[in-house]
């Protein structure tokens, strides 16, 4: 082997000792291999020699560059093992630490209501029907048998957004809808937001949400209302409760019902949460106006329909003796954390 190349090799012995990592390491396959690296500079040597000696260094040349080629992957190797061995070691996690908390929410008790008065009507054979929260005043008024100027409208103070366009101020308007587009029987419940220009104080607020109903067959009655009534009221309040109708009016309906429950507090004996009569008022219904039905394109004289309308509200601060609505708007967590099982936030660090 040429004196040059066998000095680049005790070097290169020497240098690979001292290597103590896998950056070392690299710096010196630079110094070797790279292309101002001590091999490529005898590269040039080779010109003044004769062809024998030509060949020989150029094997030597190869050779030197196999061996260093060689040593340094292994070396790498090794050290590549190394550094992952320390980095195990040094990132290693601790997983007795407790872990970092995370807030859980919780459904709205409104949400809750909601969904066991939908359960209620869909085992009765209901679908839920959704429709827009801003109306024309033509399918929130005029086709519900309230026209303009009606006296009945007062009831309602009702957001404008223009002579024909207001915030729903029920969910009557989707009813309509449905009527519209059906033809025969329909068996539906309306959820959703509805919107009046009430003062907010504890038993009112500009925007609440309701559950109207509506069934219209060849042949419903006033008797059916009934049952789907009690029925209503004894899944949701309990099988104890009496049940009382009362005669009232509403332009939709004729003719028109309010429904009481006995009180669950005093068992219908009287006290300070049902006003001492022992009763409390949980929804208005009746049999749909023959006029509401004919301008929707129902035949009054073949067809009737009932109707129905709860606050959701209303039934939530019954059923959990609330006496505030504005606490479901509040979002104060110590009144939400009452009506989740597991506690809710209170569950976390
Ligand atoms: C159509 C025909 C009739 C819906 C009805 C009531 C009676 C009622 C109130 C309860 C408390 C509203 O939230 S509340 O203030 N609602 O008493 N609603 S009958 O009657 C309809 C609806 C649609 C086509």
């Amino acid at each position: 082997m040429n004196e040059k190349v066998k000095d680049i090799k005790n070097k290169f012995e020497s240098d690979l000792k001292n290597v103590k990592n896998t950056k070392e390491l690299n710096e010196l396959r630079v110094e070797y291999l790279g292309k101002k690296g001590y091999i490529q500079k005898l590269n040039p040597l080779i010109k003044d020699l004769s062809n024998e000696e030509k060949k020989e260094f150029g094997k030597s040349l190869n050779d030197i560059k196999n061996f260093i080629s060689k040593e340094l992957e292994e070396l790498k190797m090794k050290l590549d093992k190394k550094e992952l061995e320390e980095k195990l070691v040094s990132e290693k996690i601790d997983t007795s630490l407790p872990a970092t908390k995370f807030s859980k929410g919780s459904i709205h008790p409104l949400t809750k209501v909601r969904r066991e008065i939908e359960e209620i009507f869909i085992s009765m054979g209901y679908d839920v029907v959704e429709g827009p929260e801003v109306e024309f005043d033509l399918y929130n008024f005029e086709k519900l048998n309230l026209p303009k100027n009606h006296p009945a409208r007062d009831m309602q103070d009702t957001f404008y957004v223009n002579d024909e366009v207001l915030l729903r101020t029920h969910t009557s308007p989707v009813q309509v809808r449905t009527l519209e587009k059906s033809e025969g029987d329909i068996r539906i419940i309306c959820p959703g937001k509805t919107y009046r220009r009430d003062s907010d104080d504890p038993t009112h607020s500009h925007q609440f949400t309701q559950v109207e109903g509506l069934v219209v067959s060849k042949d419903v009655s006033l008797s059916h209302l009934k049952g789907t009534l009690e029925e209503f009221a004894k899944k949701m309040f309990g099988d104890s409760v009496k049940v009382r109708f009362r005669p009232n009016y509403f332009p939709f309906t004729e003719p028109s019902i309010e429904v009481d429950i006995s009180c669950f507090k005093c068992k219908g004996e009287g006290c300070s949460f049902c006003s001492k009569t022992g009763f409390i008022e949980i929804l208005g219904a009746g049999m749909v106006h023959p006029n509401v039905l004919k301008m929707s394109g129902y035949d009054p004289e073949v067809y009737r329909g009932f109707a129905f309308g709860m606050g959701i509200e209303r039934v939530a601060m019954i059923r959990h003796e609330i006496n505030d609505i504005r606490d479901f708007y509040t979002n104060d967590i110590r009144f939400l954390n009452q009506f989740n099982r597991k506690g809710g936030l209170e569950d976390e660090a």
